[in-house]
């Protein structure tokens, strides 16, 4: 038995999957507890699972709760992560302090990465990823899901990142870190709100089974770290980029007036960016993360096909 087993709790449904060689999908919090407004964050959490149940894969979703790190969850438990005002957004350097405690946490992308390689799940679904901040030069404000994403084998599929990031300096980054970032019927960056950006990937595929290779590949090679699947938001849902980057240069110029700092950035951000679109980009959101559920669902079964 590992150490790390006695903080773990794995809801039967995904235990009997896991055992069975069956498509597991991991799911995040943060994006329910500090990622979205409620009700609008249960009723995501809730769809995303059915999605994945839909296409034949088992959800997990991940929180820390009563000291142990969940792996799945009950609706009431969504619910109370999507509802309460003290929850905790955890991150890598955060773990450990929220379970000795036993506080109610909230996993971010790194997080639930760690989390799920314990639980030995493979796929990951959400919206999207941490990434080198806009202004990184004075606030040296990197995300911890970057560094991550090359230490710990767990494959993310994701719309891209926020344009409240700095893309190029993030895919500098991932490079560095040689993580190694594949479209999904996409040869340039999604943004997350919206299909494209001037950046050009070096890796895409067309199908699940192009990718079920990839990682199959990747896993043979004993290669640590985790794959990144950028999924661009489908062509009704996206929203018009000249009309968000007006809203988002003006969202982190209030942020930096308003002294926001550490982990407190993104959430502002975003609470920001949904109201000053008076709720589209929320709208946005939901819709990318459903479509990522759907592509990340078929890309697990189309791995666990592929090693049958
Ligand atoms: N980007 C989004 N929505 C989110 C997040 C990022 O569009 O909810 C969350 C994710 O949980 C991600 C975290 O891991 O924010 C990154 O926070 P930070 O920038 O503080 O590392
Ligand atoms: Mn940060």
């Amino acid at each position: 038995m590992k150490t790390y087993e006695q903080f773990l709790e794995i809801k039967q449904e995904v235990k009997d999957a896991l055992d069975n060689n069956m498509p597991v999908v991991a799911l995040e919090s943060t994006i329910i507890s500090h990622g979205m407004p409620y009700p609008d964050n249960v009723r995501m959490a809730k769809k995303v699972e059915s999605i994945i149940r839909s296409e034949g894969a088992v959800p997990a979703t991940i929180a820390i709760m009563d000291g142990k790190i969940k792996i799945g969850l009950t609706d009431e438990d969504l619910e109370t992560l999507a509802k309460s005002k003290n929850v905790t957004k955890v991150s890598r350097r955060d773990l450990a302090s929220v379970i000795a405690n036993k506080s109610l946490g909230a996993t971010t992308v790194a997080s639930t990465m760690i989390c799920a390689e314990m639980a030995n799940i493979k796929f990951f679904v959400t919206g999207g990823i941490g990434g080198v901040h806009r202004g990184y030069e004075s606030s040296l404000d990197v995300s911890a899901d970057l560094d991550e994403l090359s230490l710990t084998n767990v494959n993310v599929i994701c719309a891209g990142a926020k344009a409240i990031l700095d893309l190029p300096k993030t895919m500098e980054y991932l490079e560095t870190k040689g993580v190694s970032v594949v479209g999904y019927q996409t040869e340039v960056l999604p943004a997350f709100y919206t299909r494209t950006s001037d950046i050009k990937l070096r890796h895409f595929v067309n199908s699940a089974e192009e990718l079920a290779k990839i990682i199959y590949t990747k896993d043979q090679l004993n290669l640590k770290g985790g794959l990144l699947v950028v999924n661009p938001i489908p062509v009704k849902d996206s929203l018009d980029a000249t009309y968000m980057d007006a809203i988002i240069d003006r969202a982190v110029k209030q942020s930096v007036e308003d002294h926001i700092e550490g982990k407190d950035v993104t959430p502002y951000l975003l609470k920001k960016i949904v109201e000053e679109t008076k709720g589209k980009s929320l709208e946005a959101n939901l819709a990318l993360v459903y479509n990522n559920a759907d592509v990340g669902a078929k890309i697990a079964k189309a791995y666990f096909d592929l090693i049958k």
